[in-house]
């Protein structure tokens, strides 16, 4: 997969497309910056989004852009890895509103650029691991969730927060199939959600995200198999109760509300002790799986006491 969409690449490297600027979206970064003393700063993705590096980024090699927006799972546009790419952009991504209920300070539909307004935007460079067995890693643009969360106001007794994705079937064509019961819902633990590597993405390598990724807000949580990480969300609830979550509920023996990455919790009818990476060739040896996806040192101390084999 080399070619011109290689990634050695890093964002400083891209070329500035003034053109194509959202100019709201950059004075937002960059009054969020002013306001973080970070004006002047190490600042690297200038192409779109103003995202400044983490020390959360890993530096495994990103994949090429084209990987990430070729090979997806968007069930809401069919089940084969090349539907999101091929139908997802007829997707109506803007305006676009998100209702923030439940047990929290400030329930509302907000809408999105007013979410997003003062926003520190962050590239957060995680490994993406598929309950599929296979991966990726992904340059996101984004912010932690723990941000929104803080500025709503979580209510005492909240417990996890819930997710749903946009139901639409009339530019979803998946939602006219019962492959699944729509919408597409997910949910964390609230400590999950509040854990500084949990972040809602607006872009990957700086620029917006691309529908098939989950336009124009999605969830990365880079511990979790990827079905975790709800995409095109429209709806967040903080509650007192375990959310029921999609794939928990179509087939709960395959697939738990935990899902953290576990090479040593097979999935029924597969492995889950090693992985291909998207772009690796064919041919290329197996990835080892790693606890929690290599976060193990951020996050396991969450999961103490807990047998992940039960609560898997
Ligand atoms: N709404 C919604 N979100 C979703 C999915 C989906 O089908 N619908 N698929 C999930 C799965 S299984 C994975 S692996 C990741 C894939 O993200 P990517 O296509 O950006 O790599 O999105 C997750 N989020
Ligand atoms: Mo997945």
């Amino acid at each position: 997969m080399a070619g011109k969409h290689d990634c050695g690449l890093r964002l400083a490297d891209v070329t500035p497309k003034a053109q194509y600027f959202d100019r709201r979206r950059i004075m937002a970064g960059v009054a969020g910056l002013a306001a973080a003393g970070l004006a002047g700063g190490p600042m690297r993705a200038i192409a779109g989004i103003a995202a400044i590096p983490s020390p959360y980024s890993t530096d495994e090699k990103p994949n090429p852009k084209q990987d990430i927006e070729s090979y997806n799972n968007f069930y809401e546009f069919g089940t084969g890895k090349s539907d999101p790419a091929k139908y997802a952009g007829g997707l109506t991504t803007h305006p676009w509103s998100v209702k923030i209920d439940g047990l929290v300070e400030r329930p509302g539909d907000y809408d999105l650029d007013d979410l997003l307004k003062g926003m520190q935007m962050e590239e957060r460079i995680y490994r993406l691991r598929c309950v599929e067995a296979w991966s990726m890693v992904v340059p996101w643009a984004g912010f932690e969730l723990r941000r929104l969360l803080e500025r709503v106001g979580v209510r005492s007794g909240a417990k996890y927060v819930a997710f749903e994705t946009l139901l639409r079937p009339s530019q979803m064509p998946g939602q006219k199939t019962r492959i699944l019961e729509w919408p597409y819902r997910e949910g964390l633990r609230l400590d999950e959600a509040m854990h500084p590597l949990t972040i809602l993405a607006t872009g990957i390598y700086g620029e917006p995200l691309a529908p098939q990724c989950g336009a124009p807000i999605r969830l990365v949580v880079p511990w979790k198999y990827g079905f975790k990480s709800i995409k095109s969300i429209v709806r967040m609830t903080l509650t007192d109760k375990q959310p029921v979550t999609t794939w928990n509920q179509a087939a709960p023996g395959e697939y738990g509300f935990y899902a953290n990455v576990n090479p040593e919790v097979d999935h029924p009818r597969w492995s889950q002790a090693t992985e291909r990476r998207i772009g690796d060739g064919f041919f290329a040896r197996r990835r080892p799986t790693l606890p929690f996806n290599g976060y193990a040192e951020e996050v396991a101390h969450l999961y103490k006491g807990m047998d992940l084999k039960k609560y898997f």
